[in-house]
């Protein structure tokens, strides 16, 4: 087992074991194909079946998929962690996880994984944006961009694509990456865990296709990512997400206060306008500050901590 024996499996002159791992719900029109063409890449195929109510379980099952059933829907984050566990089970040197709906093409899969195999990369993202191989529809776009500047700045790591669902992992992120989103926010989590564990991460252009309608409301999904990132962002820089902007509304109200002093001096008449907007700005700059401070030190606390939360997260599946 590559994590057990501590040796890449390249190094140890051992074919390495590459593992597919494909989190899906209700994806019969499509499983069978993306399991039968994966196969021709890899050793063993993962499907996650996530409380499925149609025959997406079955459909992979015979086209020779290993299929782990969660009995109801619990969300991608939560499939990603259960193929991450059955992956370090089998002994995979490398997991390379895709969706299940057709979308990415298989015959990337070893451009995906070679800089793994070549012990370039702990993670590779499979990236959109790289080399214009795709261009998703604008609003799309958009909110992906957003999405992806919020992460980057959070977690301190840079990619250009940080919700594609295409990327490999290496034996040893599969041991130290630890999830503890449940939804779609798992993407953005994994750069933060790639951070903390000091992963290296590498991306490189891939192709998605578009051809369905998108399923889910792509305002309401980009709003409910988002929302998720700025709690990770919370908890692990308050000072970036509170700290900063609090000092710089205080810094505001503080300024605005003086000015209005100032006019009160040389004309006896108070701005009572910009008096409020001073108070105003300096309550929620203190507010704000008082939240990097509360969540600084819960953070402090948590240090050492964390891991054993985490993992304690992942066992409670
Ligand atoms: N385990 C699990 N997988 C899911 C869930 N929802 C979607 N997926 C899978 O996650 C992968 C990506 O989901 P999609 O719904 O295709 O997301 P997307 O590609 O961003 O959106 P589209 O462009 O509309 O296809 C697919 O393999 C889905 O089957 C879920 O609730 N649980
Ligand atoms: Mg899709």
């Amino acid at each position: 087992m590559a994590s057990a024996e501590g040796q890449p499996a390249e190094a140890s002159g051992r074919k390495p074991l590459i593992v597919a791992a494909i989190p899906c719900f209700n994806e019969e029109r499509f499983i069978g194909s993306v399991v039968l063409r994966a196969r021709k890449h890899v050793d063993r195929v993962i499907v996650v079946d996530d409380g499925s109510t149609d025959a997406t379980a079955e459909i992979a099952a015979s086209a020779g998929a290993v299929v782990v059933r969660h009995n109801c829907n619990q969300g991608v984050g939560v499939a990603t962690r259960t193929a991450i566990r059955r992956a370090r089970e089998m002994g995979a040197d490398v997991m390379i996880r895709m969706d299940g709906d057709g979308q990415h093409n298989a015959d990337e899969i070893p451009a995906v994984v070679a800089p793994i195999l070549r012990g370039e990369a702990d993670v590779v993202v499979g990236s959109r944006f790289l080399a214009g191989k795709v261009r998703p529809p604008f609003f799309r776009r958009i909110g992906q961009r957003v999405l992806t500047t919020t992460t980057n700045v959070g977690s301190g790591t840079r990619i250009k694509d940080s919700q594609s669902g295409f990327r490999a992992f290496s034996a040893k992120a599969l041991e130290k990456m630890t999830l503890t989103e449940d939804g779609f926010g798992v993407e953005s989590e994994m750069q933060f865990a790639i951070a903390r564990n000091g992963l290296k991460l590498v991306e490189v252009p891939i192709a998605v296709i578009y051809t369905d309608k998108a399923k889910r409301n792509p305002v309401a999904h980009g709003v409910s990512v988002l929302s998720r990132v700025l709690v990770l962002l919370s908890l692990r820089q308050p000072m970036v997400l509170f700290g900063i902007p609090g000092l710089l509304l205080l810094g505001g109200g503080v300024g605005l206060g003086i000015w209005v002093l100032d006019i009160f001096g040389r004309t006896n008449q108070l701005a009572i306008g910009y008096l409020l907007g001073a108070v105003l700005l300096s309550l929620v700059g203190i507010l704000a500050l008082f939240a990097a401070l509360m969540l600084q030190s819960m953070k402090e606390l948590l240090r050492g901590q964390w891991e054993r939360f985490e993992r304690t997260a992942e066992n409670d599946l």
